[in-house]
């Protein structure tokens, strides 16, 4: 059984071409691809399921935990989810987009096991610290801010994990290298250039994690005397923030690819959608600061300088990409035949499968509710309004759960039908899944926003009704817990399909011929104008519905902002 999931028809080289993509993939890349992917799964599992106990205590009505555990299971929820469901699927995607949409052997496949296995032994080990932390070590939550401590076999995980990363993506790097010694005057494909971009950001935010975190190690186990608080906040963003950032690259990437072999979509210039990727490069990271803009220890200057002026050259390259991307669908499919009028080109695309719904929510539900509440609250002023309360948890849920988690569902799917090549199982339901989940996780991420916005709800604090030494009065903002715990539980439900499906396919699913439900590219006929000639007004109505939305919001926080001594 588990050995079928692992054949594939390759050829005696070892490839085999796949009818979909037309991509020559390599057997170990592609069971490399397959392992990383199914790990990341039984992450989002585990993740999800401590999702029920976080929001089940949140929702005061139930108030199911006590402190101490709330804040283990939260950083279950945390560690589980951002990190190892994310990182297990990048560097699956690494391997797809360098070995195979370049058509090469995995390199150095021992280097991938070595990975594979220190990734998933910390990942493990990191699960159990967590979740055997008790007094005096505090929970690590996502920052595990020094000093308080925790466990040391938390830290020691962490380090291990940073490590095995590295090795996991030295295959990658090494296929780039190659293909360039073969190919020096050749440029690399997007998909490629993407996730080479992708792994440099990947290295540089796992640098910051070692400088990071091996210091904090050492003081947790005695051999350095003091750490620094002010210090460890500084540093530790550069990976917290770092993180977050491969998780955008990663799955722009993907956009592209998946738009691409499923929607019809064609990138109009290759050149502009390079260059947001370089902008990337040298300005995501000076983002890093807008999670220090109340912290008393960093010059305003500095904090000014990052996110005021360096960070707006990451958001032109997101601009870029939110343009590049439905204009790249709407050209491609328009070459192609498909779609007359203003947005003809978007009513006719492919709904019903799962792969595209959840790749067109997620640029939706990202560019909209978490791009532009993070460009308000990266702004000084807003953050005062924004900063430590759960609408900074809803912003994150926007960017991370509606962004990032609906693009990896959907390229999950995508995985079973055309690698694994299997049918998805529950047809119906599978149709549905990313309507259902990114809908009510949309909900409870509004909910999340306006209950800390409208009401200063503290985001990580298991009881707000009643929080010692103070006289707030939540009760205002009760019917709205009450929407965002059952859209909450509502969205755990989704997940779980996801999870049922997935599996599900996997062990009981039919064999399938993945042409059969996707339309390799080469079968499409269109009026054969090139794709720069075509029409892309339904685009432009986006970006200005866009814009629109972005400018009522900007007014709407600033004018909340003005009112904010009339709180208590
Ligand atoms: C149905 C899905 C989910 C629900 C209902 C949910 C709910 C929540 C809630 C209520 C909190 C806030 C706890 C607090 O501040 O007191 C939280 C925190 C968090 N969630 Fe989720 N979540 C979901 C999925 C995800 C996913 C997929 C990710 C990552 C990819 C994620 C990442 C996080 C992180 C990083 C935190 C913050 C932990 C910290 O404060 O250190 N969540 N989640
Ligand atoms: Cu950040």
């Amino acid at each position: 059984m588990i050995k079928e999931l692992f054949t594939n028809d390759y050829g005696p080289d070892g490839f085999r071409t796949c009818s979909v993509t037309g991509m020559k993939i390599d057997r170990t890349a592609e069971n490399f691809v397959k392992i990383f992917g199914l790990t990341a799964v039984v992450a989002l599992v585990l993740g999800g399921l401590s999702a029920i106990l976080v929001v089940l205590t949140r929702w005061e009505v139930v108030g199911l935990l006590q402190p101490a555990s709330f804040y283990n299971w939260l950083s279950v929820h945390a560690w589980n989810l951002l990190i190892f469901w994310m990182v297990f699927m990048e560097v699956a995607i690494l391997y797809v987009g360098g070995p195979m949409v370049l058509g090469r052997r995995l390199p150095a496949p021992k280097l991938a096991l070595i990975g594979y296995v220190l990734m998933l032994g910390s990942a493990v080990a990191i699960n159990w610290a967590i979740m055997t932390t008790s007094a005096p070590d505090h929970a690590p939550v996502l920052t595990s801010y020094a000093p308080l401590p925790s466990s040391e076999w938390f830290y020691l995980g962490v380090i291990v994990f940073i490590l095995g990363t590295v090795i996991a993506a030295l295959p990658f790097f090494v296929a780039i290298w190659q293909e360039k010694i073969q190919h020096p005057n050749k440029s690399l494909p997007l998909v490629a250039f993407g996730a080479f971009i992708t792994a440099i950001i990947a290295v540089e935010a796992l640098l910051g994690g070692l400088i990071t975190y091996v210091p904090t190690y050492m003081w947790r186990i005695g051999l350095l005397e003091h750490i620094d608080a002010a210090w460890y906040r500084q540093m530790y963003w550069i990976i917290g923030h770092g993180t977050q950032q491969i998780n955008l690259a990663a799955m722009i990437t993907v956009w592209y690819f998946l738009t691409h072999v499923v929607g019809g979509a064609e990138v109009v210039s290759e050149k502009v959608s390079r260059s947001a990727f370089i902008l990337y490069l040298f300005f995501i990271n000076m983002g890093a600061a807008h999670h220090l803009m109340a912290d008393p220890a960093l010059a305003a200057s500095w904090k000014v300088w990052n996110t005021s002026y360096a960070v707006y050259g990451a958001v032109l390259a997101s601009m870029i990409h939110a343009f590049a991307i439905p204009a790249g669908l709407e050209a491609g499919r328009r070459k192609r035949g498909a779609g007359k009028s203003l947005f003809g080109w978007l009513w006719s695309a492919p709904w019903s499968n799962p792969v595209f719904s959840a790749v067109i929510f997620s640029i939706v539900l990202f560019g909209f509710m978490g791009g532009i509440t993070g460009v308000l609250m990266g702004q000084m002023q807003l953050n005062l309004a924004w900063h430590n309360t759960w609408a900074t948890v809803g912003h994150f849920h926007a960017t991370v759960v509606l962004g990032t988690t609906m693009t990896f569902m959907g390229l999950v799917f995508f995985v079973i039908q055309t690698m694994f090549k299997k049918e998805l199982i529950l047809a119906p339901l599978a149709r549905i899944q990313p309507w259902f989940y990114s809908g009510f996780m949309a909900l409870a991420t509004l909910m999340m926003m306006y209950l800390g916005i409208l009401y200063g709800i503290p985001r990580r604090h298991p009881s707000v009704m009643n929080i010692p030494g103070t006289d707030f009065n939540f009760a205002a903002a009760e019917p709205l817990f009450v929407i965002f715990g059952i859209a909450a539980l509502l969205a755990i439900v989704g997940g779980i399909l996801f999870a049922v499906i997935s599996v599900g396919s996997l062990l009981f699913g039919r064999k399938l011929e993945p042409s059969t439900v996707f339309r390799p590219l080469h079968s499409w006929h269109g009026d054969g104008n090139p794709v720069h000639l075509q029409s892309m007004r339904g685009t432009f109505m986006f970006t200005l519905i866009f814009l629109a939305v972005f400018v009522i919001a900007y007014i709407l926080n600033w004018y909340l902002l003005s009112r904010l001594w009339e709180i208590g």
